[in-house]
């Protein structure tokens, strides 16, 4: 056994994205792609010995062979330990817990998250920081332009570990140690949540339908919801991870988790359904014939989140991404705590959550946290609602209709024009902020633009800037339009075009979503000419 040095060469691209380096798969299976990417993470990061890492993907395909490269390049510069889940399998929310309990100096994620897998699909890889949250832009650009320089790395010449056996064994002076995948994030649920009351409502007869999308969630929901609450068996559908996903798009959304929403819209429907994506950080909640829409789920949350152990102290405050719609605003405001709005991307809570400035966090893009961690958590959004639930004794629709009845309601929507030409999708974007000058103040039928603008943050913690964000169109009456390309495609470009009203009138409550925001969605096309640039003239998918 030998720690070897490789000459190898800059390969361009591996700038990572909203959340790390995404790519086709076979775009890794090329010589020294992972290999120069690791080597660059590790360069930033300087010197690594003595120090823990952690190390677990979303089982997807390539995930072994990626994750045995991990632990030898890992071993040649000097790591104490790595732990990896078994199997070679942590959900990215687990990977986020085991870092802040074991104290590990970070961790690498294997994932693309809720892009398909399988030879023919998408692969990823991303570096979180100690305080188990991912790395921000100061850091991922660093990796950038180190992977534009790299001239050689290191990696040791030992056999392959044994991933299926829980234990320790080495490699050059490095512990590799096999961790059970659940234990550590199990726990860690237990002291957040009221177990005792949830396995009561499971006693009474209360019904659910998991959907793990054949992803990792599987085995984390088997574990706590079959096994610790005592839900029946069969709770959990699609519970086994495959590598391809049983060539399925593991997101959670009422497009993807079809199976899941044909199953609550029955007229024997469960009481409660969910679902979660690739790795097992997003989630989506669907009560009787009733999905719930991401922000207004963290909305609910945050108005009765002291229904929760571990949330009785109260929230100091609630993030929310900029897409997000303004619900949560709402009850920030009414709790008399802060709110704040950061760009797309879980890395932008991570100052804020460390801080103790913020408690609670959500996304549009079906993605919640808190505290507990630093990513967002798919199960943890799931407790939190069975623990709702049988605090409450009430049922999804009725929980969320209350919210509406109390705080109005924020219509919500996106549209996605899914690989549509990258030059085209640019040009439309460039276009729109020509515009943004003209915009404001303009007569738009039946609103009035208040402001229009490209999404500035500026952490209130560490005070970077983050430029160029998404393009918001914003009106008097605080209804929104706001453009942005995804960050996360690995085919072409993903334009996304997200659509709130808001609406306090509980008579008008009930429309079906999209004619609610029939008006917006007009706007939106005329403004943008969304046609004209993408030659698409309606959304790949809606949610
Ligand atoms: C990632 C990020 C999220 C982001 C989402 C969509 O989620 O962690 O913060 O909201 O991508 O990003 P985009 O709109 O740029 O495609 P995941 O679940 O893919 O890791």
């Amino acid at each position: 056994m030998s720690i070897q040095t490789i000459t190898t060469q800059p390969i361009s691209g591996q700038r990572p994205g909203t959340s790390g380096l995404r790519k086709k798969v076979t775009v890794f299976q090329q010589a020294h792609y992972l290999e120069n990417f690791v080597q660059s993470v590790f360069d930033t990061l300087g010197d690594v010995a003595g120090k823990t890492l952690v190390v677990g993907g979303d089982g997807r395909y390539h995930n072994r062979e990626a994750i045995q490269v991990i632990l030898r390049m890992a071993a040649a510069h000097g790591y104490a330990k790595v732990l990896v889940g078994q199997g070679g399998v942590l959900s990215t929310p687990a990977v986020s817990c085991v870092i802040r309990k074991h104290g590990a100096a970070g961790g690498i994620v294997l994932s693309a998250s809720h892009n398909p897998g399988g030879p023919d699909g998408d692969f990823g890889i991303k570096y979180n920081i100690a305080n188990g949250g991912p790395a921000p832009e100061s850091i991922t650009e660093a990796i950038y332009a180190r992977t534009e320089a790299l001239t050689e790395y290191r990696i040791s010449d030992a056999a392959a570990v044994d991933l299926n056996l829980l234990g320790t064994s080495t490699i050059e002076q490095t512990e590799i140690v096999v961790i059970d995948s659940v234990a550590d994030y199990a726990e860690l649920m237990q002291e957040l949540f009221d177990f005792d009351a949830i396995r009561k409502l499971f006693g009474g007869g209360f019904r659910m339908c998991f959907d793990g999308m054949s992803a990792v969630s599987g085995p984390y929901a088997k574990a706590i919801i079959e096994g610790m609450l005592g839900a029946p068996s069969g709770t959990v559908i699609n519970g086994e991870p495959l590598e391809d996903f049983g060539g399925l798009h593991p997101d959670p959304n009422p497009v993807n988790a079809a199976q899941l929403i044909e199953i609550m819209a029955a007229d024997d429907a469960p009481d409660f359904g969910a679902a979660s994506d690739g790795d097992g950080d997003r989630n989506m909640i669907v009560g009787r014939k009733f999905d719930v829409t991401p922000s207004d789920s963290l909305a609910v949350l945050a108005a009765n989140a002291t229904v929760a152990p571990g949330y009785r102290a109260g929230l100091k405050g609630i993030a929310r991404s900029m897409p997000t719609s303004q619900a949560s605003d709402r009850v920030a405001a009414a709790l008399g705590i802060p709110s704040f709005e950061t760009p797309t991307g879980w890395k932008f809570f991570g100052n804020l959550l460390d801080a103790g400035q913020a408690t609670l966090c959500g996304e549009e893009s079906y993605g919640t946290g808190s505290d507990h961690i630093r990513e967002k958590d798919g199960l943890w959004a799931v407790l939190f609602w069975l623990n709702l639930l049988a605090a409450t004794g009430k049922s999804v629709q009725e929980l969320v209709g209350e919210h509406w009845a109390r705080f109005g309601r924020n219509y919500y929507s996106r549209h996605d024009y899914e690989a549509v030409e990258t030059k085209g999708a640019n040009e439309l974007m460039d276009s729109l902020r020509i515009k943004l000058a003209t915009l404001q103040g303009a007569d738009l039928g039946a609103y009035v633009v208040d402001f229009a603008d490209d999404f500035e943050y500026t952490d209130p913690i560490d005070g970077s800037v983050s430029k160029k964000q998404g393009i918001r169109i914003v009106m008097t009456n605080g209804s929104r339009i706001v453009f942005r390309l995804s960050g996360t495609g690995t085919e072409g470009a993903t334009l996304r075009v997200y659509l709130e009203r808001y609406e306090a009138d509980p008579e008008l409550h009930h429309l079906p979503t999209q004619q609610a925001l029939s008006a917006l969605i007009l706007i939106a096309e005329q403004v943008a000419g969304i046609e004209g640039w993408t030659g698409r003239a309606r959304p790949t998918v809606t949610t």
